[in-house]
C-alpha cells in the first residue's frame, strides 16, 4: 500500500519508515499536518499514520480536514499516539480516525492493524468502482447506446468553460431524421426503433474520443465537438450525413438534417444559445429539402 506517515520526530518518523518498508509499503514522511496535507492533495496515499502532536496541523485536525473534505479517494486513517486516555481516544474518532496505535508501534500489531485497512479499503474501492459504472450505465440512453440528454447537458457545460480556458472553438451539431414519422407509420414502431439504433452506430463510429454524442429528444441527436471551429464541424457533419444515407437500409433509405453552431473563444454564448442557433439552422436544412448540413 501507499502510507503516508506524518510524525514531528525524526527518530520515530524513521522507525515508522524502515517498519513499514520492511513489510513492503510504499512510504512517505511529511514532519506535520500541514505537510501531509499536501501530500495528499498530490499523492496517492490510501493510509494515513498520523501522529497526535505535531506543529501547525495537529492529527486530529488533520483528520477533521480530511473527512471534511470528502472527495473520491477514501483515506485509512490512523492515529499514533501515546495518549491513551478515553477522551482522547473519543475525540480522535469524532475527529475522523479510524484506528490508533501507542507509541512506539508494536511492528506486529502494525501488521496486523494494516491488514484490517487493507480491507476495508478493499471494500471502499470495490464500492466507488461499482458507483462509477452505475453513473455510466444512467448515463446512457438505453435504445441508441449515445449518452442521454442529462449527460449531454452536464458535459456541454464543462467542455464549453474548457474550450473557453484553451482558447479554442466549439462546435455543436445537432440533427434529426428525415420523415420519421411517416417511416413508423409505414413501417412500426419496431423498424423505427431499428433506425435510431442504426444511427446511434453511425454517431458512434463517427464521433472523436474528446466529442460526446447524446440523443438530444425521440429522433434528435446532438455532439459536442471540441476544438471544432465551423468549417471542420461542418465538414465532419457532412461525412456523417453521407454515412446514414449509405445505410444499408432495410425499407427503405434513411436520411437527417443538420444543424450546427460554433462557439467562438472569445465569445460569451451559453449552451443554450449554441442549441438553439443550431435548432435553427437544422430548421433551415429540413426547410431547403432536407438530408442536408446548415449553419
Ligand atoms: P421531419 O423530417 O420534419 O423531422 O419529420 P418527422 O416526421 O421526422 O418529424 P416529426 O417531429 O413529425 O415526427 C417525429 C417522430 O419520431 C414522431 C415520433 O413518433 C417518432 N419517435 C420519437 N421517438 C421515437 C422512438 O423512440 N422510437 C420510434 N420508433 N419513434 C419515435
Ligand atoms: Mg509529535
Ligand atoms: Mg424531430
Ligand atoms: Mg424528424
Ligand atoms: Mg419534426
Amino acid at each position: 500500500m501507499k502510507i503516508l506517515v506524518a510524525e514531528d520526530q525524526a527518530t520515530a518518523a524513521l522507525f515508522l519508515r524502515r517498519t513499514l518498508e520492511r513489510m513492503g509499503h510504499e512510504v512517505e514522511v511529511t514532519p506535520d499536518g500541514e505537510a501531509a496535507w499536501e501530500a495528499l492533495g498530490r499523492g496517492e496515499a490510501s493510509v494515513l499514520i498520523s501522529d497526535w502532536m505535531m506543529p501547525r496541523l495537529d492529527g486530529p485536525g488533520l483528520c477533521r480536514r480530511i473527512r471534511s473534505a470528502g472527495g473520491d479517494r477514501y483515506i485509512y486513517i490512523i492515529l499514533v499516539t501515546a495518549r491513551g486516555a478515553r477522551e482522547d481516544r473519543l475525540l480522535g474518532l469524532q475527529a475522523g480516525a479510524d484506528d490508533f496505535l501507542t507509541k512506539p508501534p508494536d511492528p506486529d500489531e502494525l501488521t496486523v492493524r494494516l491488514q484490517i485497512a487493507e480491507r476495508i479499503l478493499a471494500v471502499h474501492g470495490e464500492l466507488a468502482r461499482r458507483n462509477a459504472q452505475l453513473a455510466e450505465l444512467a448515463a446512457v440512453d438505453a435504445l441508441t447506446g449515445v449518452k442521454n440528454r442529462r449527460r449531454f447537458e452536464q458535459d456541454a457545460e464543462l467542455l464549453l468553460s474548457q474550450a473557453r480556458r484553451l482558447g479554442r472553438p466549439l462546435s455543436l451539431v445537432m440533427l434529426d431524421v428525415d420523415h420519421f414519422k411517416a417511416y413508423n407509420d409505414a413501417f412500426g414502431h419496431q423498424a423505427g426503433d431499428e433506425v435510431l439504433r442504426r444511427v446511434g452506430a453511425c454517431l458512434l463510429r463517427w464521433v472523436r474520443e474528446q466529442d460526446v454524442v447524446a440523443r438530444y429528444g425521440g429522433e434528435e441527436f446532438a455532439a459536442i465537438l471540441p476544438g471544432a471551429s465551423s468549417d471542420d464541424a461542418a465538414t465532419a457533419a457532412d461525412r456523417l450525413r453521407a454515412a446514414i444515407k449509405a445505410g444499408p437500409w432495410s425499407h427503405r433509405p434513411v436520411t437527417a438534417s443538420f444543424g450546427v453552431a460554433t462557439a467562438d473563444p472569445a465569445g460569451s454564448c451559453t449552451i443554450v444559445d449554441l442549441v438553439r442557433e443550431a435548432d435553427r439552422a437544422l430548421y433551415n436544412s429540413k426547410r431547403s429539402g432536407r438530408d442536408k448540413v446548415s449553419r
